[in-house]
């Protein structure tokens, strides 16, 4: 009797479900390359280097090991292009009476899984990825009966279940939950920033990036210099590095942004963590123990521990709480389709075309650039929030669409109408200009509004409101702009709104 163990390119965990309770004499661990799931959305050529080679390094140490492995290559003759075929041909070349997986990160893979029971006549054992910290019961538990769904109360829950930065008495260390209003602070010129660690090339790597190259030559971005950790071990240098000489500073530089420096204080670790190479718990744990031993300040150590504790999971529990139909909300009805220079970066908007190249070379962008730069265009433009939830799945190296889906249609676009978000995140040019160094080089003035060379940001973000008044003016946290709106002289209000009507036109026309 052989039992197949599917691990899927984003469980490349030596304690993933699927392994658990393995018997290398009998079972077969299964990984694949498959055409399928490289190219439903165009993923990014370093997002697939990373996965392929991440994945046939786990597969080699698996081996080592003495698991018996079926893995197969992209590039293999036989190979018939996605997971149902392959887990079908595997059944019928080995003669499988029993398939284990773990919860894959899509409702797509899951559905696609839920079928292999009655295509295949074997038992599929589909079995709860407890690498993360809340299951998708106990969310689902959490969120029953509560009208409005709230990140920071879900948190709280969280850091007593797992004590962490907690004193005794349940009191929070510090005595606050949540130290955000200090890391709010504008970019400083010239602070230093930090070295990030260099990975030696494996041939494994070496093989990978040629392939990605013959395989993918139409997908988005550049492929080399190639940076990224592929092995558990990597992945721990790149934690380490970053505990030791980044996350003291990480709290403090959060929201800011400067030209050419796409990570500034960033950990960098969200594509370790959703690939599984490195495991939230962990991570918050060495966070924790920097901030007791003195080596980093509390607002960056809970900043930091609030994204992976917090966040990471809340967005996960929303993903699987609201689907299937959460992927084609448009609560905003925005129906602009998504311009060209999203995967171009050629347009006269210095943040963007800034933000979009960091996304082309790194597959990375950090988390104000893609809320309040890509996010915040996206959003006041009234893009079509189809089109930009798939760019984002495509172009970050740490898509995946149970954490990409709720961020981009929820969190950005307020998609869902207000269920992750208590309100849309929509900001003007001045946002910007604060936060960043962008406006300088911009051909385009943060402080105009309607002239020529005025930020198209400013007239876009009235428009928004102005557009969408019958959905957001009861929303108690746009009082304040709904008031100041309303205060402007009705002339001033027309000559702003027939100045984002220009700029759409020109966004339309490849002219912004
Ligand atoms: P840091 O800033 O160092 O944060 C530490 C860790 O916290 C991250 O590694 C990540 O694991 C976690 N984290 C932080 N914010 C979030 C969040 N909002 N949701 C979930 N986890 C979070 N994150 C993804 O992992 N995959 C995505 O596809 C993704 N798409 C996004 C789309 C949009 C429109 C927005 C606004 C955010 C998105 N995020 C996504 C969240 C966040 O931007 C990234 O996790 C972060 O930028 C990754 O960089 P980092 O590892 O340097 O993070
Ligand atoms: C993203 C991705 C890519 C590019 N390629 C593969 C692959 O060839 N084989 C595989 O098992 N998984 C791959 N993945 C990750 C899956 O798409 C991922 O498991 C689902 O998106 C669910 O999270
Ligand atoms: Fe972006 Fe406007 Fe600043 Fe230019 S002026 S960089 S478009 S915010």
């Amino acid at each position: 009797m052989t039992k197949l163990r599917l691990i899927l390119g984003d469980q490349i965990s030596g304690s993933i479900a699927a392994l658990r309770d393995i018997d290398p004499a009998t079972d077969l661990v299964m990984i694949c390359e498959v055409m399928e799931e490289a190219t439903y959305v165009r993923h990014h050529k370093k997002k697939i280097a990373f996965l392929f080679a991440a994945m046939r390094h786990f597969g080699e140490r698996l081996a080592e090991r003495g698991c018996s492995l079926r893995y197969v290559r992209l590039d293999d003759p036989g190979n018939l292009g996605n997971l149902t075929a392959e887990v079908g041909r595997a059944i019928g070349e080995l003669g499988v009476t029993r398939l284990v997986a773990t919860e894959p990160g899509e409702y797509r893979v899951l559905e696609m899984m839920r079928t292999w029971s009655g295509l295949f006549g074997i038992d599929v054992e589909i079995r709860e990825d407890d690498r993360f910290l809340c299951s998708i019961g106990e969310f689902r538990a959490w969120a029953q009966d509560r009208k409005e769904l709230r990140m920071e109360y879900f948190y709280r829950e969280m850091r007593r279940r797992y004590d962490i930065l907690m004193e005794p008495g349940g009191k929070p260390s510090g005595g606050q939950w949540n130290f955000d209003k200090e890391n709010r602070k504008p970019p400083k010129k010239g602070e230093p920033l930090p070295a990030r660690p260099s990975h030696r090339r494996s041939v494994i790597l070496d093989e990978v990036l040629d392939l990605v190259d013959r395989q993918f030559p139409e997908h988005f971005g550049t492929l080399r210099p190639f940076h990224y950790a592929v092995t558990r071990k990597q992945a721990l240098i790149e934690l380490r590095h970053f505990v030791d000489h980044v996350l003291s500073r990480f709290g403090d530089w959060q929201d800011a942004m400067l030209s050419g420096e796409p990570y500034l204080f960033h950990s960098l670790l969200s594509s370790y963590l959703n690939a599984g190479l490195l495991l939230p718990l962990e991570v918050c744990k060495l966070a924790e123990q920097a901030w007791r031993d003195g080596r980093a300040p509390l607002n960056a150590v809970e900043g930091f521990i609030r994204q992976i504790l917090g966040w990471r999971e809340y967005v996960r529990g929303i993903y699987w709480l609201e689907m299937p139909d959460y992927a084609d909300r448009n609560a905003l009805a925005a129906s602009e389709p998504l311009p060209w220079f999203y995967w171009s970066g050629e347009t006269s908007m210095a943040c963007m075309a800034e933000a979009i190249a960091h996304t082309r070379d790194h597959a990375y962008s950090h988390h104000i650039q893609r809320l309040m730069v890509t996010g915040n265009f996206a959003l006041i433009a009234g893009l079509e929030p189809r089109a930009v939830c798939e760019w984002y799945l495509a172009v970050y190296s740490d898509a995946y669409e149970w954490v990409e889906l709720p961020n981009t249609l929820g969190m950005a676009l307020y998609g869902d109408g207000g269920r992750m978000a208590s309100k849309p995140y929509a900001a003007s040019g001045k946002y910007i200009d604060r936060m960043s160094d962008f406006c300088d080089g911009c051909r385009y003035d943060p402080a105009e509004t309607v002239v020529e060379a005025a930020c198209p940001f400013n007239a876009l973000y009235w428009d928004f409101l102005a557009r969408n008044e019958g959905r957001l003016r009861g929303n108690p946290r746009l009082a304040y702009s709904y008031k100041n709106w309303e205060r402007m002289a009705a002339e001033k209000r027309d000559r702003i709104r027939d100045k984002a009507a220009e700029s759409l036109k020109h966004m339309r026309d490849g002219l912004l």
